[in-house]
């Protein structure tokens, strides 16, 4: 598929419909970038002030910790409603789900028109925003591929884009991938699925790790500034370096995309926003206190 038909243009068109500062994007020869590398790096991509406005409601949602708002408490591995953890747990690493369900600050980044277009000429169809999480800290989450998590209907209907809350330390845990790995064949479990099977987990690593190897495929880290934007392919391998220096934060917002046809085949309650669109869902489940 011509990802990019029109190459070069394409960008230079963007960036001046753009109303945000936007420097473009890697080389102008990237019309093969994405399909080589399987990411793609926009930096400068968001200005100071559109950043500042999810970062002020990101302070006031920990702040007041409306209901509705579910984390997943990387210290304890437990999903919980932000307004029942104890003043203790919310020191803790957390992942804040899905605030763009509630606020549009969300909407208006992770939707950000240009940034639709990009993502639509990725996916090849109109982005459906699926899910947003907002870190304030390195998740030191093990090498990973989105499609075994949130698997789309078709193996690279999904993408994800990584927005810099603030400049990104390499000692504070930076995004790491593999650029290429999203080559690497989609691995079957016993069910002939590519959904992940928890306990079929290790032959998956085994898997990937020879693909490496074969491939010659090396580690990279997202020395990222305030602003730039990631976006990757639902198979690149990718994951959370570890925290070298603890006191440093890494404030960050990932949203996570189907394509409009998959999710209506899905059936899935469908938004409008701008370009774009949003899944219309509940809160994840919080399990029990007890479970
Ligand atoms: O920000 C990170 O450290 C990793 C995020 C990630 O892997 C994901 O959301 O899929």
């Amino acid at each position: 598929m011509a990802l990019f038909s029109k190459g070069f243009r394409f960008w230079k068109r963007l960036s001046h419909q753009s109303n945000y500062k936007y420097v473009g994007i890697q080389e102008p020869e990237n019309s093969q970038f994405w399909q080589k590398n399987g990411y793609l790096y926009l930096p400068g991509f968001f200005s100071e002030d559109i950043i500042e406005d999810v970062n002020r409601l990101v302070s006031e949602v920990w702040r007041d910790c409306p209901p509705f708002v579910v984390v997943d408490d990387l210290v304890t591995g437990r999903r919980n409603w932000m307004s029942d953890l104890s003043s203790d747990e919310k020191f803790h690493h957390c992942k804040v789900n899905d605030l763009y369900l509630n606020f549009k600050e969300i909407l208006h980044v992770a939707l950000h028109e240009t940034l639709v277009e990009v993502l639509a000429k990725v996916l090849g169809d109109a982005p459906v925003l699926i899910n947003t999480l907002n870190m304030e800290k390195g998740t030191q989450q093990p090498y990973h591929v989105d499609a075994l998590y949130m698997t789309p209907l078709r193996e690279n209907n999904l993408a994800a884009s990584w927005i810099a809350l603030e400049d990104a330390h390499l000692d504070a845990g930076p995004l790491q991938y593999y650029p290429g790995s999203h080559n690497i064949p989609v691995y079957h479990f016993s069910n002939g699925g590519i959904h992940f099977i928890p306990e079929e987990m290790p032959q998956w690593q085994e898997y990937i790790q020879s693909n490496i190897s074969t491939l010659g495929l090396t580690p990279h880290y997202l020395k990222a500034k305030k602003g730039d934007v990631f976006i990757w392919h639902s198979k690149l391998l990718h994951g959370g370096a570890p925290i070298k220096n603890q006191a440093l934060t890494r404030k960050s917002l990932v949203s996570h995309y189907w394509t409009l046809e998959d999710s209506k085949q899905l059936q899935c309650t469908v938004e409008p926003f701008g370009k774009g669109y949003w899944f219309k869902r509940n809160p994840h489940p919080v399990p029990p206190a007890n479970f």
